[in-house]
């Protein structure tokens, strides 16, 4: 599982305040932290700095790889801001992410064609939010033939089906689980990833309900997540639903947590 650490976010009022106040020693408390934890990427995100985005996402990019040798994954709907902190990421970053939505699309195309980046491709489209795996399947299709024709490689690309609220609809959970099945069988060497929490809106025990989702996904072949890596409990599923679905050849992996005291 590719674990993309998602606690970087301005959303969050700790991160919020410490990208506004340019408090570089928190957020590389949290990078680092994540990065200890088991992420892959750092995810990084200043979306609620509308017309500061561009600036803040970069410093944090900059923040983030002082402290952590590694990639970030840059997330953003603007492809402004997405080519400022691209200007100064080290390494090969993803981007997160490229949807249908045709500004968004438009503009990003060009700064992924003929690169190595790896991309999240959102099932998004300017006609809204998916529902069934039939909605995710055709905008899933689309942006993959884009990226290949524009010499993206198939294992530089995470889809993301887009999870949507539990509490909202009883057919979204497994609406979600069936097209990252269908996807992983369309598109042979591609990779699937998502953030998990939305699952949980507005319902009681969250984490349990993402953790529970989580073991669903992977089941059906999920194997990108954007989550927080310090929950060790998330962490230990991912790893046990792994061994368990046949990724982990000899339970190696399964072995050496228990070893490490990852079950604790
Ligand atoms: N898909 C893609 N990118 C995304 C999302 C997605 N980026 C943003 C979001 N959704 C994923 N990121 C977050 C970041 C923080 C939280 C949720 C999703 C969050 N964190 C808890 C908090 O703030 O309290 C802490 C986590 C915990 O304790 O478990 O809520 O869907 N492509």
């Amino acid at each position: 599982m590719i674990i993309i650490g998602e606690l970087i976010n301005a959303s969050r009022k700790a991160i919020g305040a410490a990208i506004e106040g340019q408090d570089a020693a928190a957020i590389q408390k949290v990078a680092g932290d994540q990065h200890t934890a088991g992420a892959d990427f750092i995810d990084v995100n200043a979306g609620i700095f509308v017309d500061k985005e561009p600036e803040y996402l970069s410093w944090l990019v900059q923040t983030v790889q002082q402290v952590v040798e590694g990639p970030c994954a840059i997330d953003s709907p603007n492809p402004k801001a997405i080519e400022a902190a691209l200007g100064v990421h080290q390494g090969i970053p993803m981007i997160n992410s490229i949807s249908l939505e045709k500004e968004r699309y438009d503009n990003l195309m060009p700064i992924l064609a003929g690169t190595d980046m790896k991309v999240i491709a959102l099932c998004m489209s300017d006609e809204g939010m998916p529902e069934t795996v039939e909605d995710r399947l055709k905008i899933a299709d689309k942006l993959v033939n884009g990226l290949l024709q524009n010499n993206v490689k198939v294992e530089n690309i995470f889809v993301d089906p887009l999870v949507q609220p539990m509490s909202v609809n009883n057919d979204f959970g497994m609406e979600f689980i069936n097209a990252v099945e269908q996807i992983m069988q369309k598109f042979e060497g591609i990779h699937t990833a998502c953030g998990l929490s939305n699952i949980s809106y507005g319902l009681p025990a969250r984490p349990f309900l993402n953790q529970t989702f989580m073991v669903m996904a992977i089941t059906k072949g999920l194997d990108g997540a954007i989550v927080n890596p310090l929950d060790k409990k998330m962490m230990a599923n991912i790893t046990a639903a792994e061994t368990l679905a046949g990724k982990d050849n000899f339970c190696m992996n399964f072995l050496q947590a228990y070893r490490a005291g990852k079950f604790e």
